[in-house]
């Protein structure tokens, strides 16, 4: 199925090619730094080199004095003229100490801004830094979220004592009743490491002030919310501020709200009257971007003889790093709220701890909360098969919840929408062929190999939205107009950075109205073209942003079935409309085309009495639920003992996502979302040192895989429709990389389960595994 389906032909369930790509792909892509803007003035950032100190004194006079430098900037020079900016899903419960567009008189992690040049071009903006001099009075830092806790540990923040930001907990059922009458109780330390996007677009904004309006062109991945952000620090009006994301190179989660310096790039273009462009180069990007997870789960489970488990409990505490950052809380509670993840667990009870630390804060980044979750879900359902020597395939099994018991109201709150969950895993079990590979190990085993399988079965929210679950507005705007001519055009607040929503939009509208792929033009991304929106991030764009275009698509057509029945003399309600066409019912040649209809529409004759001309519908869908996309996974690895190398010889990913509206990019994400998630399990990991220093900030320290370590996936799926989405469909982007890490970690911990190996921690590089094997001397056997 290509482009140029004819009509009638059904497109949603077709793997259209993308139309995004051809453009991308002959380098006519336009991201921030290609926009040509005359006289563009480039901005630099000095930042902190302290994980903590006191600013003593800056001198910026000989900087400013350097030719082709516009203006250098202190926190100095921003008081008074912008105001705090605004918190975006902040916990009413947690504390919120200040944090300035620049440092005042402290920095708290290594990359916090601290002075920005804005020079003729990058180079001199760069020398300029260096003339830059700031008296640091460094002080003892603390970046490790259990040192942080620690009595007479290092304080960030005067109004967070013990560097505590908030606590949440809840607790369902008799959870200590269960763990007493338990047969066996299993208890894990389970880290979810620091992490880092990694983009292929570092963050970039362009700011043009002309005219009484303030452009900006940023990489975003919510350019409503940066507009909104930016209009209460920079105390403007929203209509005076225009936000465009033109192409962005990706975002991950990690671009969904407004930086410090991207506020000060546009406060820079406002008060010169030039445009102004901030590019982070990529040792800014890995210090200065938000960062992903940073948890410590101390996470035991209550389970019977059988296992079946009668409780879960999980104490989390969430590394924030030196600031709150916009929608910080997010992850942390989310692993709460999926911490049962596709079970029946009766009882179960979550406890909360955020910290300060002297680190970059983390806030979402993909999956925000949902991956924790499922490897601490999928680890202790392996570690209660190991304890009771049982088959952790049927451990799941017995433990999954049935068809019959959805909707499901979670022990956490969530209300699971479908599923079937088991019939994913016997099919995985089925396809994989697992009992062969269960002989393979036993053969492997008694030659001294190390052979692991790993399993993961896991649910996830799809789909940020409805707003009363969310931290912020969980709502999408979703506008179809038809034009005179008949040509569509749809608006979405979504605002896609790589996802190919363009494409999947117009598969939608083109199958809604009946007429050719290439009549329906796609608008994102430019608050002046789309007047409301919330973004893309959480896989939501198809879950809470499609049903804000399938509805319009429907007031549109009930408006044109109006207009049809005028201009064809009959009543409404006998009017039928298939393939583009409003006929009469019982006489399909007394016709109308949409097209016709449209014209009548704006001429504005024939129509019925009362009715306003033109043909457009605008919705914005706050969505009754989630949705519940789910999977079932088996990954089978080979280490090498000698080197702790692993080698994944086969992945099987089952995914469910209801109704699929474009496989072939369903199947994109899939593969980008397991390699992400091989990358985190078996490679990827942030660590600073205690002085608070990024020890691996760069391309050469931090794994992002290649075609050649990427291993080769299969891919698998179910249908299982959400039944409160207008057509079934669930969120999938962030599924893969959510089910895709237990897996790996499971089976490097299975394969070292035979040397009696309990537990590794992720990231599973080879040089780790070997560490421990080294550790039990059995890199010697
Ligand atoms: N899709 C579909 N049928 C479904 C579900 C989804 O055809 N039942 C398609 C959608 O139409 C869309 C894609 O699959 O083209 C992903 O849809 P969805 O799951 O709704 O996710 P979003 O569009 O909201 O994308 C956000 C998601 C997130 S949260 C991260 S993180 C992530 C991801 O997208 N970042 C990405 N994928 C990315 N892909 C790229 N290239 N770059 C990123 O930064």
């Amino acid at each position: 199925m290509v482009q140029g389906a004819p009509v009638g032909q059904r497109l949603i369930g077709a793997a259209v090619r993308r139309r995004e790509d051809a453009a991308l792909l002959r380098g006519d892509g336009r991201f921030v730094d290609d926009v040509p803007l005359p006289k563009t003035a480039a901005m630099a950032v000095l930042r902190s080199p302290h994980g903590h100190a006191v600013i003593r004194a800056i001198d910026t006079h000989r900087a400013a004095a350097l030719p082709g430098v516009l203006a250098v900037l202190t926190a100095r020079d921003l008081e008074g003229r912008v105001a705090p900016e605004p918190p975006i899903g902040v916990p009413s419960q947690a504390v919120r100490p200040p944090r300035p567009l620049l440092a005042t008189d402290r920095v708290r992690y290594v990359g916090e801004p601290v002075a920005a040049v804005i020079a003729e071009n990058r180079y001199v903006a760069a020398d300029a830094l260096e003339a830059i001099r700031v008296d640091y009075d460094p002080l003892p830092a603390v970046a490790d979220p259990e040192a942080a806790l620690e009595p007479g540990a290092p304080q960030l923040h005067p109004e967070a004592p013990g560097n505590v930001a908030y606590r949440w907990s809840w607790s369902h059922g008799d959870v200590d009743g269960a763990f007493a009458r338990a047969h066996a109780v299993v208890s894990l330390r389970l880290v979810n490491q620091r992490l880092a996007a990694v983009a292929m677009e570092t963050r970039a904004l362009l700011a043009e002030y002309r005219g009484g309006t303030l452009t900006v062109w940023a990489g975003t991945q919510a350019p409503h919310r940066l507009r909104s952000t930016l209009a209460v620090i920079l105390k403007l009006p929203e209509s005076s501020i225009r936000v465009i994301a033109p192409d962005v190179g990706g975002g991950f989660g990690v671009k969904g709200s407004a930086y410090r310096d991207d506020a000060v790039c546009a406060f820079a273009a406002l008060s010169l009257g030039r445009p102004v462009k901030l590019v982070l180069t990529r040792a800014e990007d890995f210090t200065s971007t938000v960062q992903g997870r940073g948890q410590v789960n101390d996470v035991e489970a209550a389970a019977a003889a059988d296992g079946t488990v009668l409780a879960i409990r999980c104490r989390t505490l969430a590394d924030l790093g030196a600031y709150l950052e916009a929608l910080t809380a997010y992850p942390g509670v989310l692993t709460g709220r999926l911490l049962t993840g596709p079970y029946r667990i009766p009882a179960a009870r979550y406890e909360l701890t955020s910290v300060f630390t002297n680190a970059m804060s983390t806030a979402p980044y993909r999956g925000a909360g949902r991956p924790e979750a499922a490897y601490l879900v999928e680890r202790t359902m392996d570690a209660v098969a190991r304890r009771l020597g049982l088959d952790p395939a049927e451990v799941r099994r017995r433990n999954l919840l049935r068809p019959e018991q959805f909707p499901y109201p979670t022990p956490s709150g969530l209300v699971y929408d479908s599923g079937q969950y088991e019939a994913a895993l016997d099919r995985a079990l089925e396809l994989v062929g697992y009992a062969r590979f269960r002989e393979e190990q036993r053969t492997a085993r008694a030659a001294g190999r190390l052979l692991g399988i790993g399993f993961s079965c896991f649910t996830e929210t799809a789909g940020v939205g409805p707003s009363k679950l969310t931290a912020s507005g969980g709502w999408e705007s979703g506008a179809v107009r038809v034009e005179p001519t008949g040509k569509v055009t749809v608006l979405t607040g979504t605002s896609p950075h790589g996802q190919g929503l363009e494409t999947v939009f117009a598969q939608i509208a083109a199958d809604g109205l009946g007429v050719p792929m290439e009549d329906v033009a796609v608008l994102h991304g430019d608050t002046a073209v789309v007047s409301a929106g919330v973004g893309t991030f959480g896989s939501r764009s198809v879950s809470v942003g499609g049903p804000a275009i399938t509805r319009s698509i429907d007031k549109v057509v009930d408006k044109a079935r109006r207009i049809a029945a005028s201009l064809l003399e009959a009543a409404a309600e006998d009017i039928v409309f298939s393939d583009g066409r409003f006929a009469v019912r019982g006489s399909p040649d007394r016709a109308v085309t949409l097209q016709s209809v449209a014209a009548a529409a704006y001429a504005a004759k024939g129509l019925p009495d009362g009715m306003e001309p033109g043909l457009e519908a605008t919705t914005v869908w706050d969505p009754p639920n989630f949705t519940f996309p789910f999977g079932a996974y088996i990954c089978v690895v080979d280490i090498d003992v000698d080197t702790g190398e692993s080698k994944t010889r086969s992945f099987y990913a089952l995914d469910d996502c209801g109704t699929r509206i474009n496989p072939m990019i369903i199947e994109g994400q899939i593969h980008g979302g397991l390699t992400e998630a091989f990358a985190v399990a078996m490679g990827q990991q942030l660590t600073y040192d205690e002085q608070g220093n990024l020890l691996s900030g760069s391309l050469m320290d931090y794994f992002v895989p290649t075609a050649v370590e990427t291993p080769k996936w299969e891919t698998d799926y179910t249908v299982t429709p959400s039944p409160h989405h207008p057509i079934g469909a669930k969120g999938v982007a962030e599924s893969p990389h959510v089910g895709g890490i237990p897996c790996f970690s499971n089976a490097v911990n299975d394969a070292l389960s035979q040397f009696g190996i309990t537990h590794v921690d992720m990231p599973h590089s080879a040089f780790n595994v070997w560490k421990t094997l080294h550790a039990n001397g059995l890199d010697k056997r």
